[in-house]
């Protein structure tokens, strides 16, 4: 097959690290198995049309009971690495108090099976999943959220540190809390505009502040860091307007995270703009945010051609969509996009080490052909293309050192239910059976080609 070449053809470094992504809400099941506590999400999907097809993670690949065979599918694919999300109401029900021993068991065992197989893990300890209890006194919009987030970040820490040794604070602060508290599509639901999506920020980004120090005390040696989805952002035209528009996007996409994480600031513009919106910034904050990190992370899906519109006042931005081929959640496929972040984030902030910690698209539902194999031909060209593009950038210096796709199997995307599977493995919803795909055949012969 002319992709399973075209595959073979790319010769990363034999030291470049390649994994498979998943997060747990997405892929556990068992929401109150064993003990686990109510999280954001298992509420969201309750309310009546939060989930377009009105499903939950309850079940989702009940990988809370078949983890052994996803790491056997891990060892199949030959990956390196496997990026995975601990849920903090599983381990502890309440987000702070009583621990429950049954969940911190479970990724026991799935560390210690990962080490087993010779896959390093690469822990995130938030990746959306609230404790409820913890969004009933306010959630990200109360600042003792973040220490509450340093203090899960100890215990994990202390608990798993001897044999974790990557950690991530947060998956992608930009979405969880501009999704889940100005435009309400994410849990917990709630749609209060800038001020609530910078308010929540701020509050996520103490949390990882405070967790790095306490992570490296309990953890010695851990390499730590934090995932950010950022985006290339273009201007729809020459307008001045216009150009406006895909600046405050980018401050808000992009600069506000990175200038707070790696120059201990927020951007001035964005602050200006925003005035009158703006959370209780207090003294330190910003070098309490500022910690020195090991790596940072990357998701990055597609660029944003931004026009001058109406979204997030005083933002005022509309996204604009150039000609081309759309994924199922509607995401333009612009292999660049890759090359260009890379380059982006090496030149203005120079981080250690850059990992891409999320890259991959989304389908319709897929069926297997008659040969048993689901085709996703444009989703193994979507990997090929986006490894070359990174590839090019690390030829030019840009140190990136691992790539995760997102993602390992086929689960629950959030408010899009299981209506637009991202997996490079295809999970039957009904028996539970897992079933590599091409773009998985095609992904293993891109690591087999490292030298
Ligand atoms: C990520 N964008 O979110 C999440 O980390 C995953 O949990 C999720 O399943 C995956 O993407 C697929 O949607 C995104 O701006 C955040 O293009 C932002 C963007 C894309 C995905």
């Amino acid at each position: 097959d002319d992709l399973l070449a075209r595959a073979r053809a790319l010769h990363l470094p034999r030291d470049f690290v390649f994994g498979g992504a998943t997060a747990a809400y997405q892929i556990e099941g068992g929401w109150n198995a064993d003990g686990k506590g109510e999280s954001i999400w298992d509420r969201f999907c309750r309310k009546p049309g939060a989930v377009i097809d009105g499903t939950s993670g309850d079940v989702a690949c009940d990988h809370y009971n078949l983890w052994q065979d996803d790491i056997r599918l891990m060892t199949d694919l030959g990956l390196d690495a496997y990026r995975f999300s601990i849920a903090w109401s599983r381990v502890q029900p309440d987000g702070q108090g009583a621990m429950n021993p049954k969940g911190i068991a479970f990724y026991d065992r799935l560390i210690d099976g990962l080490l087993a197989a010779g896959i390093t893990p690469y822990l995130t300890l938030y990746h959306w999943d609230l404790p409820q209890a913890l969004q009933d006194k306010g959630g990200w919009y109360n600042r003792d959220t973040a220490h509450r987030l340093a203090d899960h970040a100890e215990t994990m820490a202390r608990h798993y540190g001897d044999r974790v040794r990557h950690w991530t604070t947060l998956n992608e602060p930009w979405t969880f809390c501009w999704s889940g508290h100005a435009s309400g599509e994410d849990a917990p639901g709630l749609t209060d505009g800038v001020k609530g999506g910078l308010t929540a920020s701020h509050h996520a980004l103490l949390a990882h502040g405070l967790a790095v120090p306490r992570i490296r005390a309990a953890a010695p040696g851990a390499e730590v860091g934090v995932v950010l989805d950022l985006n290339v952002v273009e201007p729809a035209s020459q307008r001045p307007e216009d150009i406006t528009a895909a600046k405050h996007f980018e401050l808000a996409q992009n600069r506000f995270y990175l200038d707070a994480v790696f120059k201990g600031r927020y951007p001035d513009e964005l602050l200006t703009l925003c005035a009158g919106l703006l959370p209780d910034i207090r003294d330190g904050d910003l070098a309490t945010i500022a910690q020195p990190l090991d790596y940072l992370g990357v998701n990055i899906y597609r660029r944003s051609v931004m026009q001058a519109g109406t979204e997030l006042p005083p933002l005022n931005f509309a996204r604009v969509s150039p000609p081309g081929d759309y994924t199922a959640v509607g995401y333009e496929i612009y292999p660049p996009c890759i090359h260009d972040i890379l380059t982006y984030v090496h030149r203005d902030y120079a981080p250690k080490a850059i990992h891409i910690s999320e890259s991959g698209m989304a389908t319709r539902p897929e069926t297997p052909e008659a040969d048993g194999l689901i085709h996703d031909r444009q989703r193994a060209a979507y990997y090929i293309d986006h490894i070359a593009e990174l590839d090019r950038a690390r030829q030019k210096g840009v140190p990136v050192k691992a790539y995760f796709a997102w993602t390992l199997i086929d689960n629950f995307e959030w408010a899009y239910g299981y209506t637009t599977p991202f997996g490079i493995v295809h999970v039957d919803l009904e028996t539970q059976k897992r079933s590599p795909k091409l773009s998985a055949l095609c992904y293993r012969e891109v690591l087999r080609a490292r030298r």
